[in-house]
């Protein structure tokens, strides 16, 4: 088999709330920037990256796909994805301009709609061409009903109507207010309306320091939070390790890590409790299992970042035995031929072969951007 074309896309694709917060981004949109693969076989892959649809980034980002990435994937057997991965990797130029954001947003794109092909040519879901699942269940926990910009009411409203109504049982609410004590509120509401049993998350995407992040978890101890994720600035390892030491909430993070490195110094450390890898800024599939693997060896568990990146994470998540809870948020469902689904809290197995990143020939036409 040899790849044909590697086409880049854009699509902006609103978001059901029309605008909505964390602690340190405001959004309309989530952007999907991917990348199409053609091959002399007829198979055909698509991989993306989940980004804020910021139009500049984006073009950005398709642009590295098309000038730098494709002129050296094509006339290349894409089954080979170890090689053709690591030929990316290495591409000189691109290393000194890029070991990590966009250069590595653009390879995870184009690794995953490797693997896309890899897995459609063996007729299997993702999951499955891996090796096969790890368990039959794969809870979901709910972000979206915990964004800042929710009120209070509509929150707690939400919050009960996602366990009482669909089934959910694990929440994520979203801190970093200005005052911590509106943190603290809201934290306790929901807590109160679901009830002791629902376990709770709560995530500061890294707004805080590590004296705020303290003050946090003194006042939160009593509310048992699941997880405090990203409280501090993404690479601090050293205050991350001092607040693992300092509070008894355990800390989660990994969204925005680029390397299976930057995971190694934060586990071996001891400056983490729950990896939160994320495909896209680990620069694809290889780079994400080695850092499951490396979780792995410290029996430390995996919770896939989704924002959104589902589509992908949720069979890698069905693989790896350290994930058994994925991150839910629902927003680019529409875009995809089989759109991931949970039932009564938990995800569905995915059938279709493929990473699950088969666009909607409409996707294009509803939501496409022009590339620059
Ligand atoms: C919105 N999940 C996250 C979204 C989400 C972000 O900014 O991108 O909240 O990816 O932190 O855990
Ligand atoms: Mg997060």
């Amino acid at each position: 088999m040899k790849i044909k074309t590697v086409e880049p896309f854009i699509l902006h694709v609103p978001i059901e709330q029309k605008t909505i917060s964390d602690a340190r981004n405001t959004i309309t949109h989530w952007g999907v920037v991917g990348a199409k693969i053609t091959t002399d076989s007829g198979i055909v892959g698509y991989g993306y990256t989940g980004t804020h649809a910021e139009l500049a980034g984006d073009q950005a980002i398709a642009h590295v796909i098309k000038a730098s990435f494709g002129p050296i994937l094509i006339g290349e057997n894409p089954l080979e994805v170890n090689t053709l991965w690591h030929k990316m990797f290495n591409l000189a130029p691109m290393r000194w301009v890029g070991r990590a954001g966009i250069v590595h947003l653009a390879i995870g794109a184009i690794d995953v709609a490797l693997w896309d092909i890899k897995a459609k040519s063996a007729e299997q879901p993702l999951w499955q061409f891996l090796g096969g699942a790890t368990s039959d269940e794969l809870e979901a926990y709910n972000t979206n009903i915990g964004w800042m910009s929710n009120s209070l009411d509509s929150l707690v409203m939400q919050s009960s109507a996602a366990v009482q109504e669909q089934g959910f049982r694990r929440l994520k609410l979203k801190v970093g207010h200005a005052n911590l004590s509106d943190d603290i509120v809201r934290i306790a509401a929901v807590r109160k309306a679901v009830g002791p049993d629902i376990p709770i998350a709560v995530d500061a995407n890294g707004k805080w320091d590590l004296p705020t992040a303290i003050r946090f978890c003194k006042r939160a101890e009593d509310l048992d939070i699941f997880w405090l994720e990203e409280p501090l600035w993404f690479d601090d390892v050293k205050s991350h390790r001092k607040l693992c030491h300092a509070s008894s909430i355990p800390i989660a993070l990994g969204e925005q890590l680029y390397s299976v490195d930057a995971f190694a110094q934060f586990i071996s450390r001891g400056a983490m409790c729950y990896a939160q890898p994320d495909v896209t800024r680990l620069a694809g599939i290889s780079e994400y299992l080695r850092t499951a693997d490396l979780a792995y060896c410290h029996r430390m568990p995996v919770a896939a970042h989704v924002g959104d990146m589902g589509q992908v994470h949720v069979h890698l998540s069905f693989y790896h035995e350290m994930t058994t809870m994925l991150e839910y948020i629902p927003w680019i469902k529409r875009c995809f031929e089989e759109p991931i689904k949970v039932e009564n809290g938990l995800y569905a197995k995915p059938q279709n072969p493929g990473a699950g990143t088969t666009l909607l020939a409409s996707s294009l036409d509803n939501f496409g951007k022009p590339l620059a």
